[in-house]
């Protein structure tokens, strides 16, 4: 869907967003009916500014934190317990990678380019998920990841397919189909865990200890703190806020946490009928902060490793180049 990115600027026919424009009170009004009508923005059409930066933002840190969450996963290819494990996870960690290709590409039809935003990956300037920086300990760890963290994932994604931008909305209903074999693998795997000796059902306890409350912080700060979430959703970009996703992900695992057979890290969780949903405890908002800001446990080993297999991977895109340049004078002497 997406093999051919574009720059908005540089694109014959299209129009350049520009700040004179982006301030048009008429132009703002016909594109704030347009997304209340449940409309779909298209990379050619006229937008404001901040709209751009802001997609640009937020798609851009989505395609890095899919690629970096190709790390924490990939380190376990070569320990998997079985064939069929690691033929599972080989095809989830690819499946992560091509996320973030979608993604790359549905960013750049807002007028950034991979350079600009893989530069700005690997210079630490740009924000990736923070549950990526913490360790993948045990093999239990990645039962874990596909239930919790894909579960988070997709919890955070499905409304995302109803996203005001068209490349973006549409580029998710494929990532999300993918995500759903992902949570689902993983749960099997944690499953098959429980069915098995004492010390594999502690290793799952012990995993689902450390990886809760980090995927409960995934869905980002709580509304009150949240800078971006009441423009995000006039746009439409947002379509539900980070604290009502958080508690429909906690309602939709605790029953699964019980059909597991393990307990969630939090004493404070339970049923409450009034409300009808689960209530919980607090987050460490500060050791989140810690982590986004590049103070993590993993985050300096996350970014040397993919700085690195940015830079093997130089000479695959340089032939790629040369093939290609090669392919187009072929083209050319044939059509002269
Ligand atoms: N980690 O105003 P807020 C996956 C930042 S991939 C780090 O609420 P917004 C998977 C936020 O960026 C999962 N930073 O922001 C892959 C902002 O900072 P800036 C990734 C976070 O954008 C491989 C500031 O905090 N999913 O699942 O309205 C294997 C204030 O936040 C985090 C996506 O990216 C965080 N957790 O809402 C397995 C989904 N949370 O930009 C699985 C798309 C917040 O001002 N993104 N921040 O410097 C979104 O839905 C939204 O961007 C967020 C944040 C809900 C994440």
């Amino acid at each position: 869907m997406y093999t051919q990115s574009f720059s908005v600027q540089d694109a014959p026919g299209l129009k350049a967003v520009d700040s004179a424009a982006a301030e048009d009170p008429k132009l703002m009004e016909q594109f704030q009916a347009r997304i209340d009508a449940d409309g779909r923005i298209e990379p050619q059409e006229w937008m404001p500014e901040a709209y751009r930066k802001t997609l640009i933002r937020q798609i851009s840190q989505h395609a890095h934190s899919e690629i970096v969450g190709m790390l924490p996963e990939g380190n376990w290819i070569l320990r998997a317990p079985s064939l069929k494990r690691k033929c599972i996870l080989i095809a989830k960690v690819q499946d992560e990678g091509g996320h973030g290709l979608y993604l790359y590409s549905a960013a750049e039809t807002l007028g950034t380019s991979r350079a600009e935003m893989l530069e700005a990956l690997h210079s630490g300037k740009a924000k990736y998920s923070s549950i990526f920086n913490y360790p993948t300990l045990n093999w239990a760890d990645i039962g874990v990841i596909g239930w919790l963290v894909d579960g988070a994932a997709i919890m955070n994604q499905i409304p995302l397919c109803r996203c005001s931008y068209g490349p973006y909305a549409r580029a998710m209903v494929r990532v999300c189909k993918e995500e759903s074999f992902h949570q689902r693998q993983g749960y099997e795997a944690l499953l098959t865990m429980m069915k098995g000796s004492k010390e594999q059902r502690d290793m799952v306890q012990d995993a689902v200890n450390r990886w809760w409350w980090k995927c409960l912080a995934m869905f980002g700060p709580s509304d009150a703190d949240s800078l971006h979430s009441s423009q995000g959703m006039k746009w439409g970009i947002k379509r539900i806020s980070n604290d009502d996703l958080r508690q429909k992900f906690i309602d939709a695992t605790v029953p699964q946490a019980n059909v597991l057979g393990i307990t969630l890290p939090d004493p404070k969780l339970k049923w409450n009928e009034a409300r009808g949903h689960y209530d919980h405890g607090e987050i460490d908002w500060k050791e989140f902060w810690e982590t986004v800001n590049g103070n993590g446990p993993c985050n300096k080993e996350r970014l040397a490793t993919r700085v690195k297999a940015h830079k093997d991977g130089q000479w695959v895109r340089d032939a790629a180049m040369a093939y290609a340049k090669k392919q187009e004078q072929r083209r050319m002497k044939e059509a002269a």
